[in-house]
């Protein structure tokens, strides 16, 4: 194995207390990586690092930001095919989506290295005489990152990406299980020409380094993407501070087929939302939403269809299915195929333990036929199973999509205008697609939702602007 991967802090690559292992989820028998584990006391070494360095950088020139962050994205995209390999390696997508995922990464560093170049302001008439009024956007300051382990490329992407362009400077702490992933992106920013201190890494628990980072007084702002356990509790936690907070959480993303809908696309939207990525993002299909009058017809589809899809190590040539990321995470999606046998779904594809040429997490997706009150039905799985529900029309389709504490993306597949017109109108959600899996979203366009899914302002395209500044008015008199 290679040389322990450590913290960057300050613009120096330190070691830390202990050191842990990151797995390769489709070989056991083969780590991917030995990584030094931060601790309390290096997150606040990180923290006042990025507190010092963050005044001048908020005065650097956008051309310097640009530079940055465009040398950044350039390297990621010339290096897409092995950083994908790492990815896949440590968490477990095929080799395609994982390369897929390199690149949109790249490709977010690029349009912020632009966006760093277009911030602009309003210059508004006063309603009094011989006055100015000058809208202006500033840096928050410090930004800590807590990212997850799903997309451990691009979700770090898209938030040190716009805090850097806009000004900040960042402690990123990665999730445990991805800690090479973490570092990679780490190495390339520090070649960018950032000054010491505007970007650190910091590998380590949630519990000691990520609740350090919450818990900082110097920390300005805080962007999450995790579990809805955790997110509650950094709202909770932060709330009697002036922090800004902004938390992507779960979803329970329905997709609707009704029956006017092209059957073979509809099967496809949803084989591909569910199980595709196993199932391990936030906008999985995993709630399908089925129109009576073919219901069977998809079904029986589905069953078909998934029949093909095969599961094996992310490297593997012909892999549409990696493993589970985790132990932990193969535990839990078991233990909601029991939930739902005891509440009465009906198992019909999938779900079983897969062995491998090499051991792993593998199991294969899962399709539940359910009810609308079913936990299967209604929690975040976050697993390769999905659970179809019976409407009896468009309109009780509807009611059900919307019938979840989550609301991040809603599908619908229909070949009526009409209906398509109206859900997206009345889907309560923050994302909306027709004819289009819920999971697969651009990199240049807002992502977010409503209810429990996220929390503050939107992350990506533009409207990233809202989270990583704050907006200054200013008065002047002639
Ligand atoms: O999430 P956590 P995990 C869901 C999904 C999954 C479950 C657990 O259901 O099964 O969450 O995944 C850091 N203070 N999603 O354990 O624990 C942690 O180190 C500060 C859905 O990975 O929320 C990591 O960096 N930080 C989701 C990050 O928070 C803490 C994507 C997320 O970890 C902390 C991922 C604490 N007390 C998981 N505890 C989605 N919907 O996209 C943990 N962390």
């Amino acid at each position: 194995m290679q040389e322990i991967l450590r913290n960057y802090i300050n613009g120096g690559w330190e070691t830390g207390a202990t050191t842990g292992l990151s797995e390769n989820p489709s070989d056991l028998a083969t780590p991917v990586a030995e990584y030094a584990r931060a601790d309390a006391r290096q997150a606040q070494q990180a923290v006042l690092a990025a507190h010092d360095a963050a005044a001048s950088w908020a005065l650097s020139t956008p051309q310097r930001r640009a530079d940055a962050l465009d040398f950044v994205g350039s390297e990621i995209l010339a290096r897409k095919d092995e950083l994908g390999a790492l990815l896949a390696r440590e968490e477990g997508k095929p080799l395609a989506e994982a390369t897929a995922e390199a690149a949109r990464a790249g490709n977010i560093f690029k349009f912020f290295a632009g966006e760093a170049l277009r911030i602009t302001g309003d210059k508004v008439a006063s309603v009094r005489p011989d006055i100015d009024v000058d809208v202006t956007r500033e840096p928050v300051g410090v930004v800590a990152i807590i990212a997850p382990w799903n997309f451990p490329l691009a979700i770090p992407a898209w938030k040190i990406a716009p805090a850097l362009a806009y000004g900040n400077a960042v402690v990123f702490k990665p999730a445990e299980l991805v800690p090479a992933c973490g570092w990679a992106l780490a190495e390339i920013l520090s070649r960018a020409g950032l000054p010491a201190g505007v970007f650190n890494l910091l590998n380590g628990s949630g519990r000691q380094v990520g609740q350090a980072l919450i818990e900082h007084p110097l920390v300005d702002a805080i962007t999450f993407t995790g579990s809805e356990t955790v997110g509650a509790q950094v709202r909770q936690q932060v709330a009697s501070r002036g922090v800004k907070v902004q938390l992507e959480m779960g979803g329970k993303n329905p997709l609707v087929v009704l029956g006017d809908a092209d059957l073979d696309r509809a099967v496809e939207c949803a084989v591909q939302g569910a199980f595709f990525s196993t199932g391990q993002r936030c906008t999985a299909s995993s709630r399908l939403v089925v129109e009576r009058t073919v219901y069977d017809g998809f079904v029986s589809r589905m069953r078909d269809r998934m029949k093909q899809l095969k599961v094996g190590p992310a490297l593997a040539r012909g892999t549409d299915i990696g493993p589970v990321a985790s132990k932990p995470q193969l535990e839990q999606n078991q233990s909601y195929l029991e939930i739902g046998r005891a509440e009465g779904a009906e198992l019909v594809a999938g779900g079983r333990l897969v062995e491998c040429e090499t051991a792993g997490h593998y199991m294969s997706p899962a399709l539940l036929l359910g009810a609308p009150e079913h936990r299967t039905a209604r929690e975040e799985i976050f697993g390769p199973v999905a659970t179809v529900l019976k409407a009896d029309s468009y309109e009780h389709a509807l009611a059900l999509a919307n019938d979840t504490p989550y609301g991040l993306c809603a599908g619908i597949c229909t070949t009526s205008l009409k209906r398509a017109s109206h859900f997206k109108r009345h889907a309560q959600a923050g994302m909306v697609m027709v004819n289009l899996p819920t999971a697969g979203v651009d990199y240049h366009v807002p992502f977010g939702g409503r209810k429990g899914s996220s929390h503050g302002p939107r992350e990506q395209g533009r409207y990233a602007a809202e989270f990583y500044t704050t907006v200054k008015t200013a008065y002047t008199c002639a």
